[in-house]
């Protein structure tokens, strides 16, 4: 059984579709969370000089994404087909644009004014188009009572369930509504994910942390 390490700060962040997919399957890891003054004396160490990496009995992967990939498909969460991973990869990259437009304005807007004129115009725009594309690919499968694709968990649900954790925290900080809670659909596979049993047993024992 190969030993697996996750490298990253102490943070949810991009790390955590990798750690959730290993806690998923089972297998254990290590969890490495550098401070910032930690990261500096690691940083080359990194196959990127960037975190998150991991580590796969010592063969060292970058870059989040071929992270949560090589788990996926490791541990047959990727899909079962062609087409269950090519919709697995649509919902991915979907969230990842939710993501990539919110976070950009988020951790990088300086003005807090424009920042959270930023922030609501996305909300009132561009989530809801993205969550009900979501909310359609859910429904198209057994009717959006089980899972994205398939009838087990995937990496997709996976994901979906740490972006809308993202999603979380920015509502905690702007008076936006919460784009799952209008979708029952949605709202009841969040649940569904956190109550798989490996699943439920990682997030009762994760750090908690904002982001
Ligand atoms: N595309 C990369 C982005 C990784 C990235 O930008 N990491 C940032 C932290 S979130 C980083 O390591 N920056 C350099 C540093 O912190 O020294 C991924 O998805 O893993």
């Amino acid at each position: 059984m190969p030993s697996y390490k996750v490298v990253y700060g102490n943070n949810r962040g991009l790390a955590e579709p990798t750690r959730m997919l290993l806690a998923c399957a089972g297998q254990e890891f290590e969890d490495v969370r550098y401070t910032s003054e930690e990261w500096q004396n690691h940083k080359a160490e990194a196959p990127m000089q960037q975190r998150p990496y991991m580590e796969v009995d010592g063969k060292k992967i970058p870059q989040s994404r071929a992270m949560h990939g090589f788990v996926a498909r490791e541990f047959g969460l990727n899909g079962s087909n062609n087409e269950e991973t090519t919709k697995i990869d649509v919902i991915i990259a979907t969230l990842e644009d939710v993501r990539l437009s919110v976070g950009r304005v988020v951790f990088y807007e300086k003005d807090e004014d424009k920042k959270k004129e930023k922030v609501l115009e996305l909300y009132a725009q561009t989530v809801p188009k993205s969550f009900a594309a979501l909310e359609k690919m859910l429904v198209a499968n057994n009717g959006g009572d089980g899972f994205f694709v398939g009838s087990k968990i995937s990496r997709a649900d996976i994901f979906f369930y740490v972006s809308m954790e993202f999603m979380a925290a920015v509502q905690q900080d702007f008076p936006v509504q919460d784009e799952v809670r209008k979708s029952p659909k949605l709202a009841a596979l969040m649940e569904r994910v956190a109550k798989e049993p490996n699943i439920a047993a990682y997030l009762a024992k994760r750090p908690q942390t904002k982001w």
